[in-house]
């Protein structure tokens, strides 16, 4: 694994002043994981996964029809998205690249020694795909009438990995800095499962920062902070993989038949939750 480092960041994790401007702003980014070779391989291994349905159990059909599918709609229609959620359950390259040395490195820099790998999603915005509007993570982005999923207490943190270039044009994270705050959210369609978006009366847009990124790079991010994505206006899809992790002393509702965690650093004293080995067998 080549490791294009920042002069001053380690493969050990980050420097005291990227975790605290992590801690101030609750975002931090670009971060390089993958280098161009690196990149290609997995982009075509990747490719191979999302053909497949895989055996990992997808959501059930409403979560399907419902808030992740919206957020991926496009005007030509269609979603992937019973496909390309957790797929770190089945495919040794999703769970691979989920758990890359960088990556794991960075996260132990932020949350410590122990960490649970609760959920993965392929984020295809397709040409023409529709912006994602202000939001928060917070309890683990199910709404509060789903009574059984969720964090509790809620702290995840994801990293968003970029398998695509991903530009202000084809619809890239913009964040506004702060972690002080958590926006009442309320439902942006019918459904208990609409997505929940913030009142952008509350956002201070002015503020905002674009997040673009080299395929390979990420950036993390807390639960609390205030993310969007911009429409994709260019002629190409954009694809990025979002790795929601948290530590073992919170508990993971499950947010599907058969959802789990996987350990992925350290140890589950807790043992709050149903933890899974990671596939080994492509
Ligand atoms: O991929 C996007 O456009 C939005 C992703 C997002 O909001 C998230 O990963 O929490």
């Amino acid at each position: 694994v080549v490791v294009k480092a920042e002069p001053e960041r380690s493969t050990q994790g980050i420097t005291e002043a990227e975790r605290d401007r992590f801690k101030a702003d609750g975002f931090l980014g670009p971060i390089d994981l993958l280098d161009a070779d690196e990149t290609s391989r997995t982009r075509v291994e990747l490719e191979r996964v999302l053909r497949t349905t895989g055996v990992a159990p997808s959501p059930d059909p409403a979560m399907s029809a419902g808030r992740l599918a919206e957020m991926l709609d496009t005007p030509s229609g269609g979603s992937p998205v019973p496909f390309i959620e957790c797929r770190h359950l089945d495919s040794p390259a999703v769970h691979r690249l989920c758990t890359h040395p960088t990556l794991l490195a960075v996260a132990r820099a932020l949350y410590g020694d122990d960490l649970l790998l609760w959920r993965s999603t392929f984020l295809h915005k397709a040409a023409g795909g529709a912006e994602f509007r202000w939001h928060q993570d917070w309890g683990g982005v199910f709404g509060p009438s789903e009574s059984e999923y969720g964090l509790e207490p809620p702290l995840s943190f994801s990293f968003w990995i970029a398998l695509s270039d991903v530009s202000r044009d084809n619809g890239c994270l913009r964040f506004v800095p702060g972690v002080r705050r958590v926006l009442r959210s309320t439902p942006a369609g019918p459904g208990p499962r609409a997505t929940l978006l913030v009142d952008e009366s509350e956002v201070d847009e002015a503020r905002a920062v674009d997040m673009p990124l080299r395929a390979g790079q990420c950036v993390v991010f807390t639960d609390r902070a205030l993310h969007a994505s911009g429409a994709n206006t260019s002629g190409t899809p954009r694809l990025g993989l979002a790795v929601r992790m948290t530590v073992p002393a919170v508990r993971v509702r499950p947010h599907f038949p058969g959802h789990s965690c996987v350990l992925v650093s350290g140890r589950d004293a807790a043992g709050l939750n149903t933890t899974t080995q990671p596939p080994v067998v492509d």
